[in-house]
């Protein structure tokens, strides 16, 4: 068969910054599918990067799909029919609503794709596909197949690998705790090993969900990674903090950012969102290890909760300065289908009436706060990011002092971080109907 596996454009709202093009973060899930594909033509593209093919015809489109790209998904979907294939939707959004994607789609799949997709294929070729697969249990790490990187549209020097599924907390925000396949499983160390030599590259993204769930795993992990040599980034919760064998490790092995879900900096906020591990009065000591090891430290905050007045940006601009960070994402608290505060937020009634599922990027309020507008949220959050690119600009010489060693040894990843930092904040643009717009032609 002739199979077309699509990821649709993340790059909806036109606030991808700059670097994001030079990293070009590349959908591991259809590189495993593609590896899963034995004996059939495959080509995988990534809208954010790539048209679509002009021409041929496709036996099979798999869409992988999120709940901020849905829209567009079901645009490409009705693009492979028109040419006569037949679509298969699959992650986290068809795992959530899968009746929502079947309408547009001649199969869905929920969870995990490792186990079902061979009988996809045969099921395909048999023209008896079902309209739901499901796995019955999850993936075995080990059983993930090397990710067909010759068709990923990679950045010649950096590469995303995943270690570990899976996360322990149960935060109201994440929708991994309502599912199955949510349990943590690590993949053995040889195997990921093997993956980072495969690549070729010197830079390495973990994208694991919490690759510090089992802290025995996370140092062996760290002593192999310290004999590849390469450099790597991984997002963190913050109970990483007090464990200096593992800080240490993490450094000693190359580790040069880390991303830590620090979420907020009001005390009430964290309980509401159940991440229960977070401590505001720890957060500048977490920082302060890092950087006593040559770690960046980047944090990500969500705004919006129900005891976020509309002092809270002012705050979290103050804090984020004051705890020293060499970065922070702030986004808009987005209840996705699925989680905790979807089904709160309903069954209050503050769900925003005809939010388009592209609004459901974190940039864009889709639900009425307690304490502000949805128009203040948004506002809000904007302007906190703006200053905080000011004060982010204004402090790269000191970055730049620090990691100089580390930005010689690696010219791209330096020119893509100073490039970052000096790109001026997008305003909204409302362009995600343009976007479809292309799509469709
Ligand atoms: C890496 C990553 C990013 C990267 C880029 C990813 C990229 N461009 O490819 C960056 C940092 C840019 C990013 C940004 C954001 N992300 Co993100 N990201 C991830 C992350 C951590 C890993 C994705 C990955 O590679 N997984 C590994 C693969 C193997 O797993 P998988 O994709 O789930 O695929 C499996 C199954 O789902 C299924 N499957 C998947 N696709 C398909 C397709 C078919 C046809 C089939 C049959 C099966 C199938 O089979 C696969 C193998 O078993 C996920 C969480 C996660 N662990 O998956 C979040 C996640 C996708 N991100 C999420 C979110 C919310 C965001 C942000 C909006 C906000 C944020 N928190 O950062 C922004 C997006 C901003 C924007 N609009 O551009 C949410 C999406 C929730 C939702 N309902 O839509 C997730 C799920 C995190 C979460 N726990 O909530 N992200």
């Amino acid at each position: 068969m002739k199979i077309l596996l699509i990821k649709p454009r993340w790059n909806v709202e036109g606030r991808f910054c700059q670097s994001m093009d030079q990293v070009r973060g590349t959908p591991l899930s259809l590189g495993i599918l593609a590896a899963l594909s034995d004996g059939h033509a495959v080509q995988i593209v990534d809208r954010d990067w790539q048209p679509l093919p002009a021409d041929g015809r496709f036996d099979l489109v798999g869409i992988t799909v999120t709940t901020f790209t849905s829209e567009q998904a079901f645009e490409l979907a009705r693009w492979a029919r028109r040419r006569g294939a037949k679509v298969v939707l699959g992650g986290v959004h068809p795992s959530i609503l899968p009746k929502e994607c079947l309408r547009h789609a001649d199969a869905v799949v929920i969870g995990e794709a490792e186990y079902v997709w061979k009988q996809i294929l045969l099921d395909a070729q048999a023209s008896r596909l079902k309209p739901v697969y499901q796995a019955q249990c999850p993936t075995r790490m080990d059983d993930v197949p090397m990710p067909r990187r010759d068709l990923l549209a990679e950045s010649p020097w950096v590469a995303y690998v995943q270690a570990t599924r899976g996360c322990p907390h149960s935060c109201a925000y994440c929708y991994l705790p309502s599912v199955p396949w949510s349990c943590f499983r690590k993949r053995s160390v040889e195997l990921v090993r093997e993956d980072i030599i495969r690549l070729k590259k010197k830079l390495v993204i973990f994208v694991d969900d919490n690759l510090f769930a089992d802290r025995r795993y996370a140092l062996d992990l760290c002593g192999m990674l310290r004999s590849l040599k390469v450099n790597w980034s991984v997002q963190a919760p913050t109970t990483i903090s007090e464990d200096e064998e593992l800080l240490d490790a993490m450094a000693g092995s190359g580790c040069w950012h880390v991303l830590v879900g620090f979420q907020s900096f009001n005390a009430k906020s964290l309980e509401q969102a159940a991440v229960f591990h977070n401590r505001v009065e720890d957060y500048k000591a977490l920082v302060d290890r890092l950087h006593a090891r040559r770690i960046l430290a980047t944090g990500f905050f969500m705004f919006g909760f129900d005891s976020d007045g509309p002092d809270c940006f002012d705050g979290a601009v103050e804090m984020i300065k004051r705890i020293d960070l060499d970065g922070a994402k702030l986004y808009i608290l987005t209840p996705y289908p699925g989680t905790k505060f979807h089904g709160k937020l309903e069954q209050e009634g503050r769900l925003l009436e005809g939010s388009r599922s592209a609004q459901f990027g974190w940039y864009r309020a889709v639900f009425q706060p307690k304490m502000m507008s949805p128009e203040q949220l948004e506002l809000g959050v904007q302007g906190a990011h703006d200053r905080l690119l000011e004060h982010f600009r204004k402090r790269l010489p000191k970055t730049i002092w620090r990691y100089w060693k580390m930005g010689l040894g690696h010219p791209q990843l330096a020119k893509t971080l100073i490039c970052g930092a000096l790109w001026r904040s997008h305003r909204r643009r409302n362009a995600d109907a343009l976007e479809l717009e292309e799509d469709r032609a």
